[in-house]
């Protein structure tokens, strides 16, 4: 790998793992206040803080790694430009400055507006221009990568794409197709308001656009953990992909039904028509089978790789994984963490039972086991081969048993966490509050414990993140000279050959728009006309 391309990719790898230490340690401190052994030093507001924990780990950390992984990897398999690496590099500095600017404000107690941070909650503007540049340089990256395919296509007449090339481009095109909607928020919203130009703003707008593109924001942060999962692991345990058809028809699937979703974390709100929601839920429960695919293609390269080293009974082939290496073991725990996650996804999607947990402490127990472990436990297993592959380095087996005691650390940290999280939810207790005692009441007190419980397991994982950033360090700068594998694996001799309508991107980007605007355009347009500008104002003071 040439030095220009590891330096731009090290760059994004950079970033996030500084706000890993960054976000975690907010995370700590939240854990501690909600027990209600801690109050914040200096008159800090837990908003602040929160705001800090879900905008660093969940909107900077996860882009920066994103956009650094997609990079490497279509760099990898269809080469990169110097002009490409240039324009690039813009992307990383728009990201980098973006970045900078929200940080400021909200560390100014300008921005405590959460992660989501859709109205009535008003930021300054800074922050909202700030978040457009992390948009528009990750944009840039995008088409950065779209050039790359291209030049590639071009350079390779009527070959299919590789894999890896044409699950980047998908989770690319995901997010530019998303990330639309929170430009039109910020642009035509959030912008005019916070600066004064709008006195009100239609609250409902803001929180179907936010969520047109949170929904599928979580998909983007998936996509690379399942590229991971798809195309290094059979390569790491000694195998080979089940399926490249399969794998490029869940990642299709994505891209059609991450969007049109959003009315599922808008289940309780009125002023969207049931009928509009009970079509966003059933488009959910169709998105949840790419992942059902993902699962079977998962256990199909585990059992055939494991019968082919001579494993036998039913379940032989599961003691020929490599338990040993950590490239394995921390995206496994993964896998393992995502079926109890996605059985609490499918729950939340059923409009009834999501009742029952909306807004409490249960939907924060969710995302702990999908992005941050699913998610984060993968990109720490990426990360311990695409480090030194990029620094010219080795992975050393001591390095390697540091990263199991690690993976070790958070799943024990994240088990504690995330299980009390889901238990005190089913038990009312709210998410995004400070430790409160809402003035006595039994219900109150049976929080407690679990409280407890979350400051012991969010403790744990802050140890865990130190290890992690002590890890990336030596990685990055100590371990010993050499290469490291970037592990790409073959498909199995025996799997059908890949149709060349994959290819077809106007097919695959004409459906998405049509799905979306069948579930989003009778519904926005209820919500413009019932709702206009103009309408009541919710004029919070700004940095409220
Ligand atoms: Fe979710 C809320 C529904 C997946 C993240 N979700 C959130 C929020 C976040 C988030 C951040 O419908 C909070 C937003 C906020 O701040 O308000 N979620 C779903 C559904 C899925 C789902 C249906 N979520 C994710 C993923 C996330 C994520 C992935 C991050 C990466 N979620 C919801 C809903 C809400 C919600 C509602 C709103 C709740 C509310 O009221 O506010 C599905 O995609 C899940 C499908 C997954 C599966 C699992 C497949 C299993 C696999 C592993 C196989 C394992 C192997 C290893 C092979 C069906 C692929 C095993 C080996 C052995 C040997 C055993």
């Amino acid at each position: 790998i040439s030095k220009p391309e590891s330096r731009l990719y090290m760059s994004f790898i950079s970033v996030a793992f500084i706000s890993l230490l960054i976000g975690g340690l907010m995370g700590l401190l939240q854990t501690l206040v909600r027990s209600g052994k801690f109050t914040l030093p200096f008159g800090i507001d837990y908003y602040q803080v929160l705001t800090v924990h879900g905008v660093i780990l969940g909107l900077v950390l996860t882009t920066f790694f994103i956009v650094g992984f997609h990079l490497a990897a279509m760099g990898k398999t269809v080469g990169i430009s110097e002009q490409q690496l240039r324009v690039a590099w813009i992307g990383f500095w728009m990201m980098f400055f973006g970045t900078a600017m929200a940080a400021t404000t909200i560390l100014l107690g300008e921005a405590s507006v959460l992660y989501t941070f859709y109205a009535p909650l008003r930021a300054h503007p800074v922050f909202y221009i700030g978040l457009a540049l992390v948009i528009v340089g990750s944009w840039i990256v995008g088409f950065v990568n779209w050039h790359q395919l291209a030049v590639w296509k071009k350079a390779h007449p009527g070959k299919k794409s590789p894999l890896l090339a044409f699950m980047v481009t998908i989770n690319t095109l995901m997010w530019f197709i998303a990330s639309l909607g929170v430009a039109v928020a910020v642009l035509v919203q959030f912008i005019p308001w916070s600066l004064g130009y709008a006195e009100t703003i239609n609250v409902l707008l803001s929180r179907t656009l936010f969520w047109y593109f949170g929904h599928p924001l979580v998909y983007f942060w998936l996509l690379p953990a399942y590229m991971a999962w798809y195309v290094m692991i059979p390569k790491i345990i000694g195998g080979k992909i089940f399926s490249d058809s399969l794998a490029r028809m869940s990642f299709v699937l994505f891209l059609f039904f991450s969007i049109p979703v959003g009315f599922h974390h808008q289940l309780t709100e009125p002023g969207i028509d049931p009928t509009w929601k009970f079509i966003q839920v059933t488009l959910t429960m169709m998105v949840v089978i790419p992942s059902l695919m993902t699962a079977f293609s998962l256990f199909a390269t585990f059992e055939i790789t494991g019968r082919r080293k001579g494993a036998k009974g039913l379940f032989g082939w599961f003691k020929k994984l490599p338990w040993k290496d950590v490239r394995f073991l921390a995206p496994f725990i993964g896998m393992l963490a995502f079926i109890p996650g996605g059985i609490g996804g499918i729950i939340n999607a059923s409009h009834q039972m999501n009742s029952l947990i909306h807004n409490t402490i249960w939907v924060t127990g969710h995302f702990h086991l999908t992005v941050a472990t699913t998610v984060m436990l993968t990109f720490f297993g990426i990360s311990y081969w695409l480090i030194p592959h990029l620094r010219g380095r080795k992975l050393t087996p001591q390095i390697n048993r540091l990263g199991i005691i690690q993976a070790i650390i958070w799943t024990v940290g994240m088990t504690i966490m995330s299980g009390a999280m889901h238990i005190a939810g089913l038990l009312g207790a709210p998410r995004r509050s400070s430790y409160s005692e809402y003035a006595g009441g039994d219900q109150v007190t049976e929080w407690i414990g679990y409280q407890m419980a979350q400051a012991i397991g969010g403790t744990i994982l802050f140890i865990g993140i130190i290890l992690m950033v002590y890890i990336f360090i030596k990685l990055t700068f100590f371990a010993p000279k050499g290469e490291e594998e970037f592990p790409i694996a073959e498909e199995e001799e025996d799997a059908e050959p890949t149709p060349a309508w994959f290819e077809n991107w106007k097919m695959w980007i004409g459906i998405t728009i049509v799905l979306i605007l069948a579930a989003y355009t009778i519904p926005v347009i209820d919500i413009i006309q019932h709702s206009p500008l103009g309408s009541k104002p919710f004029d919070f003071p700004i940095g409220r």
